[in-house]
Order: structure tokens, then sequence, then C-alpha cells
């Protein structure tokens, strides 16, 4: 347990080189310009562990532009500093510890971890998975090797899309990959993805049951608008192709653009004002909605039903008072929350005094008490992104105030430090317990038992291969600690479970998700049950159910 909590921030640690280039000097060289300076942030604690655990985890929301007079390929840099990334982050970290802790699961073995951000994009997920395969410094691909401890597999990554490109890399070498929150459809294909598993169900379950609740709505005519990647553009498609054998219509169908387009976004706009469906599926992740819920506000679009995909359901960017007269009455899926005993206290160990090289922390510090960190130079509340007025609104200047290290992490009302719904958070915690319950059940092989033909043999911690440790992840069966089942399909899926909430105001003005009904798989079917006597509040000038038809 040494080294425990020793957390290195790798920013400031290494400007990493991708080392793939193995013929000859001439050719090293050229190789290694065109791959240009990998530039990630993470944190690694993997001295006196033989294995560990890598992760990836949308601390940023975004990059930042690269200046157009930059020949040279540069890895950007991150912005828009992400609380439930950062919670999810530290929620791997305390299952690790956990996980250590324990004496029925891995008892010999301590676990380490090396976790970086993924910005939520793409190109940064990739060098991620580029350092996890070849190491950093050596010039050599270091495959797995690269902290002097074996990589057993990786938790992530958060996105669709960022988990379809590293798994596009790390599924050439069967390297295990359990996501957390990555929910498209594609990623249940093993032929293209045979590495990945997810603690979360496909977006195929969350599809099938957006048509089941608007027919027990009654609705017809229906709007769609889908953030501009894997899972906005594939969980639409899918809800299309339901509705069509449902025999019900879809009015339109307009994508959010990632980065700030006046004409796509005008799209979408005039799409949502012109037409007469009252009732829209949105399916995006919050880290993406935001530019288009100022948008609503701006053309000030209301009388709007909207049925929210699980990413922005319970999202404390999107569930604000202030945007309350447009989304309120939406109605959401959610997976199901829980309590993770333990895990506020290590929230709350969070200060940038223990660690000068701890950039993120820093960082998480200064955007949470509006304030600079002394001597450091890391960037405040920075946003280089064009807003609607098609501006581009540029905030990094430093804060006039100092902080003193004494802000008080109690008195702050952030989604970070929020444990009051834990649901994807809960998903990292499995995740991680799926990669060590599988490490488990490697380690208890009786040899001449084993699983691998021929001669029924075993494989060992820490140096087994990849695909070895797949064996065991792909049959995986295990009890969560609030006393759920999880057992991982032959897609690498596990079962949907969804319930239906309605955004209402409670009394102090804020906004409560109300659980109208569930989505639930009983009896070998999935059924939809609206709970009777519930009210549900409907954002329509007579305040009763739509009609969209
Ligand atoms: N699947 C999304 C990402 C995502 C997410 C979230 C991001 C999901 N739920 C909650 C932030 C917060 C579900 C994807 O891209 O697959």
């Amino acid at each position: 347990m040494a080294s425990r909590n020793k957390c290195l921030a790798l920013g400031f640690l290494a400007f990493l080189w991708a080392e793939l280039c193995t013929e000859g000097k001439e050719k090293e060289e050229q190789t290694c310009r065109l791959l240009g300076k990998f530039d990630l942030n993470g944190y690694v604690d993997a001295k006196n562990h033989s294995l560990v655990i890598g992760g990836l985890f949308p601390i940023h929301s975004r990059t930042i532009p690269a200046n157009e007079s930059i020949l040279e390929p540069v890895s950007a840099k991150c912005e828009g500093f992400n609380f439930r990334g950062f919670r999810w982050m530290k929620t791997m970290i305390h299952t690790i510890k956990e996980i250590n802790e324990r004496k029925d699961i891995l008892p010999n073995i301590t676990l380490g971890y090396q976790i970086f951000d993924t910005c939520f994009t793409i190109s940064k997920s990739v060098e991620a998975a580029l350092v996890f395969l070849t190491g950093q410094e050596e010039n050599k691909p270091n495959f797995r090797n690269s902290t002097g401890a074996f990589l057993a597999g990786i938790i992530g990554a958060g996105g669709s899309s960022l988990s379809v490109a590293a798994s596009g890399i790390l599924g050439l070498y069967y390297l295990p990959q359990v996501g957390y929150a990555s929910t498209c459809s594609i990623l249940s294909d093993k032929y293209q993805f045979p590495s990945y598993l997810r603690t979360i169900a496909s977006d195929k379950i969350q599809s099938e049951a957006m048509v089941r609740l608007i027919q027990h709505f009654g609705w017809v005519w229906i709007g769609t608008i889908a953030a501009d990647d894997d899972y906005g553009k594939y969980g639409v498609k899918l809800f299309k192709e339901n509705m069509e054998n449902a025999n019900l219509c879809i009015a339109f169908s307009e994508i959010i653009p990632k980065v700030y387009s006046y004409e796509k976004m005008q799209r979408a706009v005039d799409a949502i004002k012109t037409s007469t469906a009252r009732v829209i599926v949105l399916y995006a992740s919050d880290i993406d909605l935001s530019p288009f819920v100022l948008e609503m506000v701006y053309h000030n679009i209301t009388d709007r039903t909207w049925i929210a995909s699980e990413a922005w359901t319970t999202s404390a960017l999107i569930a604000k008072p202030e945007y309350f007269p447009y989304f309120g009455g939406s109605i959401g899926f959610a997976i199901p929350r829980t309590d993770i005993p333990g895990l506020k206290e290590f929230l709350y160990d969070v200060h940038p005094s223990k660690d000068p090289n701890d950039v993120l922390t820093i960082e998480f510090w200064q955007t949470a008490f509006n304030c600079t960190w002394p001597n450091s130079n890391v960037p405040y509340n920075s946003d280089h992104r064009v807003n609607m007025t098609g501006k581009e609104d540029r905030l990094h200047a430093m804060s006039d105030t100092f902080c003193t290290g004494e802000e008080k992490l109690e008195g702050l009302k952030n989604t970070y430090l929020d444990v009051s719904q834990l649901r994807i958070t809960n998903n990292v915690k499995q995740a991680v317990y799926s990669m060590a319950y599988a490490l488990d059940s490697l380690s208890r092989c009786e040899e001449g038992r084993g699983p691998y033909v021929p001669g029924n043999t075993c494989a060992f911690i820490p140096d087994f291969e990849p695909w070895q440790l797949m064996y065991y992840l792909k049959t995986l069966k295990f009890t969560t600690h609030d006393g759920r089942r999880i057992e991982i399909d032959e897609n690498g899926d596990v079962t949907g479970y969804y319930d239906i909430l309605n955004w209402q105001l409670d009394d102090n003005g804020n906004i409560a998700f109300v659980k109208v009904g569930e989505y639930v798989f009983t009896n070998s079917m999935f059924e939809l049950v609206i709970t009777k006597n519930t009210t549900i509040f409907w954002n329509t000038e007579s305040s009763e159910c739509p009609h969209s038809v």
C-alpha cells in the first residue's frame, strides 16, 4: 500500500512521444514527427504495483482549437472543467483502494492505476490508447508495460465515439476495455469490438423504451434532435426504426453541431419552431447540450415536451431552475441510482496544496471557488467557444481573487460533491469491480484445470496475455455492493433497467426528478410501467398532456 495516493499529474511530467517507429533512424524521425507530441493529463499510481488498470475519463469537456499559424501537429490543450467526470475518475481510484483493502478479492495483489483525461474528444482518447499500448519513453513498442507494471485492461471511455476510437486500437490486442457510459449499440458488435464490455445497457433498449413511452401517451408526430456523435446518431437511428415499426411518424430530425456553427444550429432551431410536433426526443450528452439549451432560451421556445436520453436526464449542467420554463416537464430515462459507502468522504479529500504538480486538482479548486491558485499557471475558466451571438467568448482571464486554500468544500454546491445522484458513477465502480473479479478468477486457476487449450493451462498474474483475461470477463457474473446482479452477456452487454423521471419544481425552486415509472425486464420481456396516481408535470399552456399528432 506504500505509494497509494501519490498521484502524479502527468501533464507536467511528460511530453510524451509516440515511439512507434522501428525501422531505421530516418524513418523513425519522420514517423515521430508525424505523430507529434502527446500531452495528456491524468493520474498514475503504478510504483510498487505489478498490475495496473487504465482509465479514460472526460475531466474536461473539449479541446481548444489549434492556432492556425502553427504548422507542426501539436496535441491540443483542454478546457471546460467537468466536475462530473472528475467525480467518476475519483470513483475509479476509490474503488481500487477499496478492492486493495479487501481480503477476499485478489488478496496478494495491490492494483495500481493509470488514468488519462480524454477531454471528451476522440483525439485525446486515441492518444491515450496509444500511450497505454506503446509506453512513454521507451523507443520501442512497450506493450502493456509502460509504467513498469503490467496493464490489465482499461476502464472507459466516457462517450461512445471515444470508446469506438480507443477500442479500435485496443481491440487489435484484445486488451480488455470495460465501459461505464458508452451506450452506442454498435459497441455490442464483437466482430468490430472484440474486447469491449460495459456495465451500462446498450441504447437499443432505451430507443425501444422511448417508443413505448410515446405509444403510452398516444403521440404520433415526433421530432428528433441528436448530438453529432455515435451516441446521438445511432440512438436516433434505432429510435426511428422502432417508430416506423410502430407506425408512428417522425416530424423532423436534426443534429446539434459539436463545434458551433450558426447555420447548423439555426436549422435545428427552425425545425423546432416551425414544426407542429410538440414532443421532441433529444439524444445527446449533457456536455454537448449546453449551447443548444442556450439557443432554446434565446429563441424563447417553450411549450415543448422533451424526451430526454439518459445522458442529460439528471444532469446538473442542464437541470437548472432558469431553464425550467423551457425544459420543465421533460420526461427522461435514468439508470438506477445508488449510494456508495465511503465515497463522499473520499471525494472531500481533495486539496491543491497536496501536490503542486496536480494540475487537475488546482483547476478543480480554481473553477469551484472562482479564484486563482497562487504561483500556478493553470488556466482559469477558459472558454474559446463561439457562442450563439457568433462571437468568440473569451473568459480566460485570471480571477482577481487568489485562492487561500481555506475555501470550504462543505459550503460548495457542486456536482462533484453531490452524491445524491450516483448512477454512471456506480457504473464506474462496477466496471472496476468487473476487472478485479476477472483478475481474481484468473489468479485462482488450478494448473491442469485451466480454461486454455491444449493442456487446460492457466495464466498467471501479472504477465498474462490480454486475451487470457478476456476469457474471464466474457463470462463474468457478480453481485454488487447494493445487491444487484451484473451478468455480462455474449455481446459484452448488461440488461437494461430505467427509471422514468419527470422534471418538476420542488418547494425550494430547484428541479426535482420525480419518478413516474420504469422500464423493466420481467418474465423475459421488457415492460413499460407508468405508475398510477403519480402526477406528471406537463409544460404546456393547458398543463395537460400535449397532443403531438
Ligand atoms: N452514453 C453516452 C455518454 C453518456 C454520458 C452520460 C455522458 C451517457 N450518459 C452521462 C455524460 C453524462 C450515455 C455515449 O456517448 O454513449
